[in-house]
């Protein structure tokens, strides 16, 4: 696997039947091997008292037990490795507190076909070797900038790997290198977008497309961005769970995510009853990793709620389509590309001494989102000085910014002054319009 052009039509353009022949018997191999080699999945298997030669393929799917993230926390950190620890060359993992994060795992064969995952998503977008990809995705634990990164290099373009922040650094570099692909956030691709017009160099991008995931974005704001940049926006998906992103991404359609069936099989279900439901119906997105070698996931719950299509694609391209996430079936909210869930905030309060009544309002301002965070104080503290007030609310600040990684605006407001709800207290205000 050298520098070359990443479309595999013997296996994207593949007929429905080659690509599930190639999945029954990835499957039956991974099951094998996750029995063999990992307690915990034996366990889960044997509970559920299904062996590893009752799954002849994708048709006995169903048989296997869901798992989920919970699952990944208990088995933290290497209960859920398929490969010896020597043979493992990376980690990446999912923002969060020690609690909430996932660690994975990647073998140099795993960290091959992820990054052939993302140059099949970067051909999709039209690149080539001739191109000048510039990714601004973070670098790190984060799966953004090394995967991209890796797919670009696959491609053979030439890669910069600028990771995010300092943005007239970025537009410096978009303008002299004359980049012609760029890779980030939706928002901050549009945040990007203002620059150069602030700065009037629009004349100066030579920009053609733009490959966008890791949180929600409308076609409103793929239209502004489009325009704002002069390019083609092109969706990808992905969690670090399954590698990151590449997972599925979009063709020229831009009409949904052609999802790597050969590496990943998707199921929908219902998120209560946890039932396949038939393509086209909405429900819970779930994977299953086909050939993954260190951190295999059987029936993983995404907890996105998607659809799956498999109508013709005017690309040529057969594997099937999952629509742009349409919500979650959990409270996880992804803010500025950043995961946070709830539960983080309030650990960070509760450890601060301020009562559970709180309100995380979440906004998106010209493409960029905000996140505030409305706190009731004490009784005691109300009584404060305003300069009190104004320190506690800076201490609040960086509690947060340093559990969640992201700028918090803290508000703290009087005793009772969030209203009170008859059923379930009402905590998440998420006035972004993303699905
Ligand atoms: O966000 C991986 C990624 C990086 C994808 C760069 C695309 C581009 P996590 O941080 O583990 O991984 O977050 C995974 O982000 O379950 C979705 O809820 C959400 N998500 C990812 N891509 C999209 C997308 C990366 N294109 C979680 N549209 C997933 C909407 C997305 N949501």
């Amino acid at each position: 696997m050298g520098k070359g052009n990443y479309f595999q039509p013997e296996i994207e353009c593949a007929s429905p039947e080659v690509i599930r022949a190639m999945q029954d018997e990835r499957l039956r191999d991974t099951v094998r091997r996750v029995y063999d080699s990992v307690p915990y999945y034996r366990n889960l298997m044997d509970e559920r008292g299904v062996k590893p030669s009752d799954i002849g393929g994708v048709a006995d799917l169903h048989r296997l037990p869901f798992l989920t993230k919970d699952d990944l926390r208990e088995a933290y950190p290497y209960g859920m490795l398929a490969r010896p620890l020597e043979d493992c060359v990376r980690i990446q993992s999912t923002s969060g507190t020690t609690g909430k994060r996932v660690v994975a795992f990647y073998t140099q064969h795993d960290i091959d076909l992820w990054d052939e995952c993302c140059a099949r998503a970067i051909v999709a977008a039209g690149g080539t070797k001739k191109d000048v990809v510039h990714v601004c995705y973070g670098y790190g634990l984060f799966t953004g900038g090394p995967g991209l990164n890796g797919g670009s290099h696959k491609v053979g373009s030439l890669t910069l790997p600028m990771s995010s922040g300092n943005t007239d650094r970025q537009v410096q570099f978009l303008c002299d290198l004359e980049a012609t692909i760029l890779c980030c956030t939706p928002s901050y691709a549009a945040y990007l977008g203002e620059a150069v017009h602030e700065k009037g160099l629009r004349d100066k991008i030579r920009l053609k497309a733009g490959i966008f995931g890791a949180e929600a974005w409308s076609e409103e704001m793929r239209r502004d961005i489009e325009k704002s940049l002069g390019i083609k926006a092109y969706d990808i998906y992905g969690l670090t769970e399954l590698s990151g992103p590449g997972v599925s991404f979009e063709c020229s359609e831009q009409s949904g995510m052609h999802i790597n069936e050969d590496h990943f099989i998707a199921e929908i279900i219902d998120p209560h009853t946890g039932e396949v439901l038939p393509d086209g119906e909405r429900g819970e997105l779930v994977f299953t990793s086909i050939t993954k070698e260190a951190f295999p996931l059987i029936r993983y719950r995404t907890r996105d709620i998607c659809v799956l299509s498999r109508k013709p694609c005017s690309c040529g391209r057969t594997h099937v389509k999952m629509s742009k996430p349409m919500g979650r079936s959990d409270d996880m909210l992804i803010v500025k590309g950043v995961n946070v869930f709830p539960s983080q905030i309030e650990t960070v309060l509760i450890r601060h001494g301020y009562p559970a009544n709180y309100q995380i309002v979440v906004n998106r301002v010209k493409n960029s989102d905000t996140l505030d965070v409305h706190v009731e104080m004490t009784s005691e503290m109300f009584s404060d000085s305003m300069g009190a007030v104004a320190a506690r609310e800076k201490e609040l600040v960086d509690a947060l910014k340093s559990m969640l990684g992201i700028y918090a605006n803290v508000k703290l407001v009087a005793p009772k002054s969030i209203t009170r709800s008859e059923g379930k207290a009402v905590r998440i205000i998420d006035n972004r319009k993303l699905y």
